[in-house]
Protein backbone atom coordinates (compact mmCIF):
# COMPACT_ATOMS: atom_id res chain seq x y z
CA UNK A 1 0.00 0.00 0.00
CA UNK A 2 1.10 3.25 -0.77
CA UNK A 3 0.05 7.09 0.38
CA UNK A 4 -1.06 8.80 -3.10
CA UNK A 5 -2.74 12.09 -2.00
CA UNK A 6 -2.72 14.09 0.99
CA UNK A 7 -5.49 16.83 1.19
CA UNK A 8 -4.80 19.81 3.17
CA UNK A 9 -8.68 21.33 4.27
CA UNK A 10 -9.06 24.52 5.58
CA UNK A 11 -12.49 25.29 7.00
CA UNK A 12 -15.16 27.37 9.48
CA UNK A 13 -17.85 25.94 10.45
CA UNK A 14 -17.71 28.81 13.21
CA UNK A 15 -14.16 28.34 13.84
CA UNK A 16 -11.62 27.68 11.69
CA UNK A 17 -9.91 24.16 11.70
CA UNK A 18 -7.35 22.25 9.45
CA UNK A 19 -7.57 19.13 8.19
CA UNK A 20 -5.40 16.52 6.68
CA UNK A 21 -6.67 13.72 4.66
CA UNK A 22 -4.52 11.16 3.19
CA UNK A 23 -5.45 8.39 0.25
CA UNK A 24 -4.01 5.35 -0.65
CA UNK A 25 -3.77 3.50 -3.25
CA UNK A 26 -6.08 1.00 -2.28
CA UNK A 27 -8.46 3.65 -1.62
CA UNK A 28 -8.08 3.14 2.03
CA UNK A 29 -8.17 6.81 3.68
CA UNK A 30 -6.92 8.80 7.13
CA UNK A 31 -7.80 12.09 9.17
CA UNK A 32 -5.52 13.70 11.14
CA UNK A 33 -6.30 17.41 12.73
CA UNK A 34 -3.65 20.49 12.45
CA UNK A 35 -5.68 23.24 13.94
CA UNK A 36 -3.43 25.48 15.77
CA UNK A 37 -5.61 28.74 16.73
CA UNK A 38 -4.88 32.14 14.95
CA UNK A 39 -2.18 30.54 13.54
CA UNK A 40 -4.08 28.13 11.15
CA UNK A 41 -2.69 28.62 7.70
CA UNK A 42 0.71 28.10 8.95
CA UNK A 43 0.71 24.70 9.37
CA UNK A 44 -1.83 24.22 6.52
CA UNK A 45 1.40 26.11 4.43
CA UNK A 46 3.90 23.76 6.21
CA UNK A 47 1.92 20.76 5.22
CA UNK A 48 1.06 21.60 1.62
CA UNK A 49 4.09 23.39 0.83
CA UNK A 50 7.01 21.19 3.13
CA UNK A 51 5.14 17.68 4.07
CA UNK A 52 2.28 16.00 1.79
CA UNK A 53 5.42 16.21 -1.35
CA UNK A 54 7.29 13.81 0.34
CA UNK A 55 4.42 11.60 1.66
CA UNK A 56 3.63 10.48 -1.73
CA UNK A 57 5.08 7.15 -2.25
CA UNK A 58 5.83 5.87 1.03
CA UNK A 59 4.24 3.04 2.68
CA UNK A 60 1.59 4.25 5.13
CA UNK A 61 1.72 1.49 7.50
CA UNK A 62 5.80 2.93 8.42
CA UNK A 63 4.17 5.10 11.21
CA UNK A 64 6.99 5.36 13.82
CA UNK A 65 9.76 5.74 10.99
CA UNK A 66 7.67 8.38 8.91
CA UNK A 67 7.40 10.62 12.44
CA UNK A 68 11.28 9.87 12.61
CA UNK A 69 11.71 11.28 9.11
CA UNK A 70 9.24 14.03 9.45
CA UNK A 71 10.34 15.31 12.71
CA UNK A 72 14.54 14.23 12.40
CA UNK A 73 14.65 14.87 8.89
CA UNK A 74 13.44 18.45 9.02
CA UNK A 75 16.84 19.65 10.62
CA UNK A 76 13.97 22.47 12.26
CA UNK A 77 12.82 20.47 15.03
CA UNK A 78 10.16 21.47 17.70
CA UNK A 79 7.81 24.20 17.73
CA UNK A 80 4.13 24.51 17.54
CA UNK A 81 3.29 24.77 13.58
CA UNK A 82 6.04 21.55 13.09
CA UNK A 83 4.57 19.50 15.75
CA UNK A 84 0.57 20.05 14.57
CA UNK A 85 2.12 18.92 11.44
CA UNK A 86 3.52 15.85 12.31
CA UNK A 87 0.58 15.32 14.49
CA UNK A 88 -1.73 15.07 11.74
CA UNK A 89 0.04 12.98 9.71
CA UNK A 90 0.71 10.43 12.66
CA UNK A 91 -2.85 10.72 13.23
CA UNK A 92 -4.01 9.82 9.69
CA UNK A 93 -1.26 6.86 9.63
CA UNK A 94 -3.18 5.20 12.53
CA UNK A 95 -6.50 5.93 11.54
CA UNK A 96 -5.45 3.82 8.31
CA UNK A 97 -3.69 1.06 9.84
CA UNK A 98 -7.05 0.89 11.97
CA UNK A 99 -9.07 0.44 9.25
CA UNK A 100 -6.23 -2.21 7.55
CA UNK A 101 -7.01 -3.77 10.45
CA UNK A 102 -10.30 -3.71 11.11
CA UNK A 103 -9.77 -2.64 14.91
CA UNK A 104 -10.69 0.22 16.61
CA UNK A 105 -7.13 2.26 17.00
CA UNK A 106 -7.22 1.52 21.01
CA UNK A 107 -7.28 -1.82 20.28
CA UNK A 108 -3.95 -1.51 18.75
CA UNK A 109 -2.53 1.00 21.28
CA UNK A 110 -3.06 -2.26 23.67
CA UNK A 111 -6.90 -2.69 24.62
CA UNK A 112 -9.04 -1.29 26.92
CA UNK A 113 -7.68 -0.13 30.57
CA UNK A 114 -11.21 1.10 31.46
CA UNK A 115 -14.45 1.30 30.22
CA UNK A 116 -14.98 4.88 29.31
CA UNK A 117 -13.46 7.81 29.51
CA UNK A 118 -14.02 10.47 32.74
CA UNK A 119 -14.50 14.22 30.63
CA UNK A 120 -14.53 17.55 32.34
CA UNK A 121 -16.75 20.30 31.39
CA UNK A 122 -16.37 24.28 31.44
CA UNK A 123 -18.94 26.10 33.72
CA UNK A 124 -18.43 29.83 32.81
CA UNK A 125 -20.17 33.04 34.19
CA UNK A 126 -19.60 36.67 34.62
CA UNK A 127 -20.50 36.29 38.74
CA UNK A 128 -20.17 33.40 41.13
CA UNK A 129 -24.17 33.72 41.36
CA UNK A 130 -24.35 32.80 37.25
CA UNK A 131 -21.70 30.19 37.91
CA UNK A 132 -23.10 28.24 39.86
CA UNK A 133 -26.45 27.21 38.04
CA UNK A 134 -24.02 26.26 34.98
CA UNK A 135 -22.22 24.14 37.66
CA UNK A 136 -25.29 22.32 38.81
CA UNK A 137 -26.48 21.82 34.68
CA UNK A 138 -23.37 19.72 34.19
CA UNK A 139 -23.51 17.70 37.10
CA UNK A 140 -27.07 17.08 36.30
CA UNK A 141 -25.63 15.95 32.83
CA UNK A 142 -23.61 13.45 34.20
CA UNK A 143 -20.33 15.23 34.63
CA UNK A 144 -18.16 13.97 37.71
CA UNK A 145 -15.81 16.63 36.91
CA UNK A 146 -16.03 19.88 35.93
CA UNK A 147 -13.91 23.69 35.44
CA UNK A 148 -15.28 26.40 36.79
CA UNK A 149 -13.98 30.36 35.82
CA UNK A 150 -16.05 33.15 36.48
CA UNK A 151 -15.47 37.11 35.35
CA UNK A 152 -13.63 39.35 38.18
CA UNK A 153 -15.26 42.49 39.93
CA UNK A 154 -13.30 45.48 38.25
CA UNK A 155 -11.68 43.74 35.31
CA UNK A 156 -14.06 44.55 31.97
CA UNK A 157 -13.60 41.03 30.42
CA UNK A 158 -11.72 37.76 32.10
CA UNK A 159 -10.47 35.67 29.03
CA UNK A 160 -12.45 32.15 28.27
CA UNK A 161 -15.36 34.15 30.24
CA UNK A 162 -17.39 34.63 27.06
CA UNK A 163 -21.11 35.96 26.73
CA UNK A 164 -22.01 32.61 25.05
CA UNK A 165 -22.71 29.97 27.76
CA UNK A 166 -22.63 26.96 25.22
CA UNK A 167 -19.85 27.07 23.13
CA UNK A 168 -16.40 28.36 23.96
CA UNK A 169 -14.51 30.78 21.92
CA UNK A 170 -11.39 32.98 22.58
CA UNK A 171 -10.49 33.71 19.35
CA UNK A 172 -13.17 36.50 18.68
CA UNK A 173 -11.36 38.89 15.86
CA UNK A 174 -8.64 39.33 13.19
CA UNK A 175 -6.27 41.71 14.97
CA UNK A 176 -6.51 40.73 18.23
CA UNK A 177 -8.79 42.22 20.93
CA UNK A 178 -6.94 43.35 24.22
CA UNK A 179 -7.66 42.84 27.96
CA UNK A 180 -6.76 44.34 31.15
CA UNK A 181 -5.94 41.81 34.00
CA UNK A 182 -5.12 42.54 37.61
CA UNK A 183 -3.41 39.77 39.75
CA UNK A 184 -4.40 41.43 42.85
CA UNK A 185 -8.24 41.60 41.66
CA UNK A 186 -7.49 38.09 40.33
CA UNK A 187 -6.41 36.26 43.95
CA UNK A 188 -8.76 38.05 45.91
CA UNK A 189 -12.00 36.95 44.03
CA UNK A 190 -11.23 32.75 42.74
CA UNK A 191 -11.03 31.02 46.61
CA UNK A 192 -15.42 33.01 46.84
CA UNK A 193 -15.41 31.21 43.97
CA UNK A 194 -14.67 28.01 45.03
CA UNK A 195 -16.38 28.95 48.50
CA UNK A 196 -19.41 29.25 47.15
CA UNK A 197 -19.20 26.45 44.95
CA UNK A 198 -18.08 23.57 47.35
CA UNK A 199 -20.60 25.28 50.05
CA UNK A 200 -23.81 24.54 47.43
CA UNK A 201 -22.56 21.36 45.65
CA UNK A 202 -20.68 19.28 48.41
CA UNK A 203 -17.61 17.37 48.47
CA UNK A 204 -17.95 14.67 45.87
CA UNK A 205 -17.62 16.73 42.46
CA UNK A 206 -14.34 17.09 41.12
CA UNK A 207 -12.95 20.80 40.74
CA UNK A 208 -10.66 22.65 38.12
CA UNK A 209 -10.19 26.36 37.50
CA UNK A 210 -7.63 27.22 34.68
CA UNK A 211 -5.09 30.37 35.63
CA UNK A 212 -4.29 30.64 32.30
CA UNK A 213 -0.17 31.01 33.21
CA UNK A 214 -1.19 34.77 34.50
CA UNK A 215 1.12 34.43 37.69
CA UNK A 216 4.61 34.51 39.07
CA UNK A 217 5.80 31.91 40.80
CA UNK A 218 5.10 33.53 44.63
CA UNK A 219 1.30 34.30 43.34
CA UNK A 220 0.31 31.05 41.94
CA UNK A 221 1.81 29.36 45.28
CA UNK A 222 -0.71 31.56 47.40
CA UNK A 223 -3.43 30.86 44.93
CA UNK A 224 -2.37 27.09 45.71
CA UNK A 225 -2.47 27.41 49.10
CA UNK A 226 -5.82 29.45 49.37
CA UNK A 227 -7.63 27.22 47.21
CA UNK A 228 -6.57 24.10 49.56
CA UNK A 229 -9.79 24.12 51.48
CA UNK A 230 -12.02 23.43 48.68
CA UNK A 231 -9.83 20.36 47.40
CA UNK A 232 -9.31 21.17 43.32
CA UNK A 233 -8.41 18.21 41.55
CA UNK A 234 -6.20 20.80 39.63
CA UNK A 235 -5.41 24.18 39.31
CA UNK A 236 -3.57 24.51 35.48
CA UNK A 237 -1.58 26.87 34.11
CA UNK A 238 -0.44 28.76 37.21
CA UNK A 239 2.99 30.13 35.39
CA UNK A 240 4.18 30.67 31.78
CA UNK A 241 6.08 26.97 32.19
CA UNK A 242 9.31 27.54 30.61
CA UNK A 243 10.97 28.58 33.44
CA UNK A 244 10.46 24.82 35.10
CA UNK A 245 11.96 26.09 38.25
CA UNK A 246 8.53 28.11 39.37
CA UNK A 247 6.81 24.94 39.62
CA UNK A 248 9.26 23.32 42.50
CA UNK A 249 8.29 26.82 43.88
CA UNK A 250 4.96 26.21 43.38
CA UNK A 251 5.42 22.84 44.85
CA UNK A 252 6.98 23.60 47.96
CA UNK A 253 4.22 25.90 49.49
CA UNK A 254 1.23 23.87 48.54
CA UNK A 255 -0.65 20.94 48.27
CA UNK A 256 -3.54 22.23 45.32
CA UNK A 257 -2.45 19.38 42.42
CA UNK A 258 -0.84 21.10 39.00
CA UNK A 259 -1.79 20.77 35.38
CA UNK A 260 0.06 22.25 32.93
CA UNK A 261 1.16 21.32 29.17
CA UNK A 262 -1.18 22.54 26.46
CA UNK A 263 1.26 24.95 24.89
CA UNK A 264 3.87 21.76 25.29
CA UNK A 265 4.78 20.36 21.96
CA UNK A 266 7.12 17.85 22.50
CA UNK A 267 8.48 15.30 25.35
CA UNK A 268 11.33 17.50 26.06
CA UNK A 269 8.92 20.62 26.83
CA UNK A 270 7.81 18.41 30.52
CA UNK A 271 10.55 15.75 30.86
CA UNK A 272 11.96 17.27 33.56
CA UNK A 273 8.27 18.74 34.92
CA UNK A 274 7.69 14.60 34.75
CA UNK A 275 10.82 13.02 36.22
CA UNK A 276 10.91 15.52 39.08
CA UNK A 277 7.34 14.80 40.05
CA UNK A 278 7.07 19.11 39.83
CA UNK A 279 3.42 18.26 38.29
CA UNK A 280 0.29 16.01 38.69
CA UNK A 281 -0.80 16.33 35.57
CA UNK A 282 0.44 16.31 32.28
CA UNK A 283 -2.07 17.96 29.60
CA UNK A 284 -0.74 17.86 26.01
CA UNK A 285 -2.51 16.74 23.61
CA UNK A 286 -2.59 14.68 20.38
CA UNK A 287 -2.44 17.56 17.75
CA UNK A 288 -0.11 20.06 19.56
CA UNK A 289 2.43 17.39 20.82
CA UNK A 290 2.77 14.96 17.66
CA UNK A 291 0.21 12.60 17.54
CA UNK A 292 -1.07 10.00 18.66
CA UNK A 293 2.47 7.91 18.34
CA UNK A 294 4.46 10.79 20.59
CA UNK A 295 1.64 11.97 23.47
CA UNK A 296 1.95 8.38 23.81
CA UNK A 297 5.80 8.39 24.20
CA UNK A 298 5.07 11.46 27.20
CA UNK A 299 2.00 9.61 29.13
CA UNK A 300 4.21 6.37 29.59
CA UNK A 301 7.31 8.33 30.49
CA UNK A 302 4.72 10.18 33.38
CA UNK A 303 3.61 6.82 34.11
CA UNK A 304 6.94 5.93 35.19
CA UNK A 305 6.33 8.94 37.59
CA UNK A 306 2.82 8.60 39.36
CA UNK A 307 1.66 11.56 36.96
CA UNK A 308 -1.52 11.41 35.04
CA UNK A 309 -2.22 12.51 31.90
CA UNK A 310 -4.95 15.47 31.26
CA UNK A 311 -5.42 16.18 27.87
CA UNK A 312 -6.36 19.39 27.10
CA UNK A 313 -9.53 19.09 24.56
CA UNK A 314 -10.83 22.82 23.67
CA UNK A 315 -13.17 23.31 20.53
CA UNK A 316 -9.91 24.77 18.54
CA UNK A 317 -9.20 21.43 19.00
CA UNK A 318 -11.07 19.32 16.01
CA UNK A 319 -13.56 16.00 16.37
CA UNK A 320 -10.63 14.42 15.12
CA UNK A 321 -8.05 15.92 17.27
CA UNK A 322 -11.18 14.68 20.15
CA UNK A 323 -11.33 11.11 18.52
CA UNK A 324 -8.14 10.37 18.55
CA UNK A 325 -7.59 11.47 22.34
CA UNK A 326 -9.91 9.01 23.08
CA UNK A 327 -8.32 6.31 22.02
CA UNK A 328 -5.07 7.01 23.90
CA UNK A 329 -7.53 7.63 27.07
CA UNK A 330 -9.07 4.64 26.87
CA UNK A 331 -5.40 2.53 26.51
CA UNK A 332 -3.04 4.29 29.29
CA UNK A 333 -2.80 3.00 32.33
CA UNK A 334 -2.22 6.55 33.61
CA UNK A 335 -5.54 8.44 32.17
CA UNK A 336 -6.39 11.24 34.71
CA UNK A 337 -9.15 13.26 32.85
CA UNK A 338 -10.25 14.13 29.26
CA UNK A 339 -11.56 18.01 28.89
CA UNK A 340 -14.38 17.86 26.66
CA UNK A 341 -16.23 20.55 25.30
CA UNK A 342 -19.17 20.04 22.44
CA UNK A 343 -18.46 21.26 19.14
CA UNK A 344 -21.11 23.28 17.48
CA UNK A 345 -23.46 21.14 15.22
CA UNK A 346 -21.44 22.68 12.41
CA UNK A 347 -19.01 21.37 13.39
CA UNK A 348 -19.85 18.19 14.28
CA UNK A 349 -21.58 17.60 10.65
CA UNK A 350 -19.12 18.76 9.11
CA UNK A 351 -16.60 15.79 10.71
CA UNK A 352 -19.06 12.68 11.67
CA UNK A 353 -17.88 11.03 14.07
CA UNK A 354 -18.66 7.67 16.11
CA UNK A 355 -17.82 8.85 20.01
CA UNK A 356 -20.68 9.60 22.12
CA UNK A 357 -20.63 11.04 25.64
CA UNK A 358 -23.03 9.26 27.90
CA UNK A 359 -23.21 10.12 32.20
CA UNK A 360 -19.48 11.90 32.50
CA UNK A 361 -17.95 9.39 30.36
CA UNK A 362 -16.91 9.79 26.24
CA UNK A 363 -16.68 6.49 24.42
CA UNK A 364 -14.77 6.42 21.33
CA UNK A 365 -16.68 3.77 19.86
CA UNK A 366 -15.39 0.61 18.05
CA UNK A 367 -15.27 1.53 14.07
CA UNK A 368 -12.15 0.92 12.57
CA UNK A 369 -9.42 3.06 12.81
CA UNK A 370 -10.83 6.13 14.71
CA UNK A 371 -14.00 6.39 13.94
CA UNK A 372 -14.28 9.90 12.72
CA UNK A 373 -14.39 11.68 8.68
CA UNK A 374 -14.40 15.13 7.27
CA UNK A 375 -17.34 15.75 4.92
CA UNK A 376 -15.07 17.58 2.47
CA UNK A 377 -18.12 19.12 0.42
CA UNK A 378 -20.01 20.50 3.67
CA UNK A 379 -16.83 21.84 4.47
CA UNK A 380 -16.35 23.90 1.41
CA UNK A 381 -19.20 25.70 2.31
CA UNK A 382 -17.52 27.41 5.40
CA UNK A 383 -14.26 29.23 3.79
CA UNK A 384 -11.45 30.42 6.52
CA UNK A 385 -12.23 33.52 8.37
CA UNK A 386 -9.11 35.33 10.02
CA UNK A 387 -9.49 35.08 14.50
CA UNK A 388 -6.86 35.94 16.76
CA UNK A 389 -6.82 34.91 20.51
CA UNK A 390 -7.19 38.30 22.54
CA UNK A 391 -3.45 40.17 23.81
CA UNK A 392 -3.95 40.50 27.57
CA UNK A 393 -2.25 43.85 29.30
CA UNK A 394 -1.77 44.71 33.00
CA UNK A 395 -3.71 47.61 34.10
CA UNK A 396 -1.32 49.81 33.56
CA UNK A 397 -0.69 48.77 29.84
CA UNK A 398 1.72 46.71 30.03
CA UNK A 399 1.67 43.11 27.68
CA UNK A 400 1.11 40.52 30.67
CA UNK A 401 1.95 36.67 30.52
CA UNK A 402 -0.35 34.22 28.72
O1 LIG B 1 -6.58 28.04 21.81
C1 LIG B 1 -6.53 28.28 23.17
C2 LIG B 1 -7.52 27.43 23.90
O2 LIG B 1 -7.37 26.11 23.52
C3 LIG B 1 -7.37 27.58 25.38
O3 LIG B 1 -7.85 28.83 25.76
C4 LIG B 1 -8.19 26.56 26.11
O4 LIG B 1 -6.93 26.91 28.10
C5 LIG B 1 -7.71 26.24 27.47
C6 LIG B 1 -8.21 25.00 28.02
O5 LIG B 1 -7.71 24.59 29.05
O6 LIG B 1 -9.10 24.43 27.41
MG1 LIG C 1 -6.05 25.69 29.68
Amino acid sequence: MRIVEGRVVVTCPGRNFVTLKLVTDEGVTGVGDATLNGRELAVAAYLTEHVVPVLIGRDPARIEDTWQYLYKGAYWRRGPVTMSAIAAVDTALWDIKGKVAGLPVYQLLGGRCRDGVTVYGHANAATVEEVLPEVARHIGSGYQAVRVQTGVPGLATTYGVGTDRRFYEPADAAVPSEAVWSTEKYLAHVPRVFAAVRKEFGPDVKLLHDVHHRLTPIEAARLGKSLEPYALTWMEDPVPAELQESLRLIRQHTTTPIAVGEVFNTIWDCERLIREQLIDYIRTTVVHAGGISHLRRIFDLAALHHVRSGSHGATDLSPVCMAAALHVDLAIPNFGLQEYMRHTDATDAVFPHAYRFADGYLHPGDEPGLGVDIDEDLAARYPYRPASLPVNRLEDGTVHSW
